[in-house]
């Protein structure tokens, strides 16, 4: 089921790019939709600690489910 968390730092279409590619190597398979103007990303097919972990290695701010 897909969930929207809170992330932090995206600016612009490569920080998208990044975070998605971040979550699909932690969780392959997994569908990852970014909104930039909401900073949230909404993902199906991976685990909130999933979801954590590649958001804070690849930089940008966790904040949780929105
Ligand atoms: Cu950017």
């Amino acid at each position: 089921m897909a969930k929207t968390y809170k992330v932090t730092g995206m600016t612009c279409g490569g920080c998208a790019g990044s975070v998605e590619r971040a979550i699909k190597a932690a969780a392959p398979g997994a569908t990852v939709k970014i909104d930039l103007a909401t900073a949230s990303v909404t993902v199906d097919g991976a685990s909130d600690e999933q979801v954590k972990t590649a958001v804070d290695e690849a930089g940008f701010g966790y904040e949780g489910a929105a």
